[in-house]
């Protein structure tokens, strides 16, 4: 197969509504949950990849700026396929974040994404989207639902016993157009990650077997309701695997407290808006910054509200992307 040596890719962050909160096999970073995402368009991240001969190890530099203590990530990631193409060599990675990086913002998972198909098309690999998907979900759980644009599910392969995953689409970005406005509550990183946030609640919440075992029935409820188009039905979901996935992580010893108190004002907004007739619904992940969804009629409402709430620093807004794809030839 040709091999360019260098190439870019660019991807999307998704957002979780079912919650991947836990790991069955940490060493194959297997979640212990199914979980389905939307691909925002407007954030991104940008990743070159060049293989050079001349290089003795692999370097990796974030927004400017060497990233040594993310190295080891991209480094495990690019071994995978170096599995496969032996004598690859080694390779200087770039990557350009169009937002705070760690802050519950999934750049983790844009990140591996981009990563996955710019290393794909450097290499002329050739993987099938789903085999990249998985590569991508060794790497990041999160990111294997970024390879695809819209409506996403990490799910398991049948019949295998939990120990594969699959990621599909469920809806392409133009079947159900929503939009999302990002309450910025604090850019600062997280104090701490989703993987940690994962290991702690899985040894020490008593909540954690009740936490993985909900997770099929919201899965099937998401699912119908995205199949159905049902938005006052997905946001129910939504918004009860949010608030059961901050509880199993609260109920962690030490407990893992995401939120900061704008983050509740901005949840009871959304409410309180949704109650006022707005279709709009809530998602947090690990760090304090709110989510909102809505359909794109309502999103100028949304962002006028949630920017009055006292603690928001600033909001993004995004509608529905594509997958993670090549940008250069
Ligand atoms: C999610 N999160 O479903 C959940 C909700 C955070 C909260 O997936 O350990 O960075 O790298 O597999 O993908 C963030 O977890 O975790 C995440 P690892 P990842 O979006």
């Amino acid at each position: 197969m040709r091999r360019t040596t260098d190439a870019t890719a660019i991807a999307h962050p998704n957002i979780a509504l079912v919650k991947y909160w836990g790991k069955r096999d940490v060493a194959r970073n297997l979640p212990a949950v199914g979980s389905i995402s939307i691909t925002l368009d407007t954030l991104s991240t940008t990743t070159t990849v060049a293989f050079d001969g001349a290089l003795d190890g692999d370097q990796f530099e974030l927004d400017g700026r060497p990233a040594p203590d993310r190295a080891g990530r991209v480094v495990r990631c690019l071994d995978l396929f170096r599995d496969r193409v032996t004598d690859a060599g080694c390779a200087r990675v770039t990557s350009r974040n169009s937002f705070p990086t760690g802050a519950g913002l999934a750049s983790s998972a844009s990140g591996f994404a981009a990563l996955v198909v710019a290393v794909d098309h450097a290499l002329g690999t050739g993987l099938s989207r789903t085999e990249l998907a998985d590569l991508a979900r060794q790497c990041s759980g999160s990111a294997a639902r970024s390879l695809f644009g819209g409506f996403v599910e990490l799910g398991f392969v049948a019949g295998s016993d939990r120990s594969e995953t699959t990621t599909t689409q469920l809806l392409g970005a133009e079947d159900w157009p929503l939009a999302v406005a990002v309450a910025i509550v604090s850019a600062a990183e997280k104090p701490v990650g989703s993987t940690a946030g994962m290991q702690l609640t899985a040894r020490t919440s008593p909540y954690y077997p009740a936490w993985v075992a909900g997770a099929d029935r919201d899965l099937d409820d998401a699912r119908s309701a995205i199949e159905r188009r049902d938005f006052e039905e997905l946001a129910a979901v939504a918004e009860s695997s949010c608030l059961k996935m901050h509880a199993v992580a609260l109920a962690a010893r030490p407990g893992l407290l995401y939120w900061h108190g704008a983050t509740v004002e901005c949840l009871h907004r959304i409410r309180e808006l949704r109650r006022h007739g707005v279709p709009v619904f809530f998602t947090v992940d690990a760090g304090p910054q709110v989510k909102a969804v809505c359909i794109p009629e309502a999103l100028h409402r949304v962002t006028s509200e949630l920017a009055q709430v006292p603690g928001v620093e600033s909001l993004l807004c995004a509608g529905l992307g594509d997958g993670a794809r090549v940008l250069t030839e």
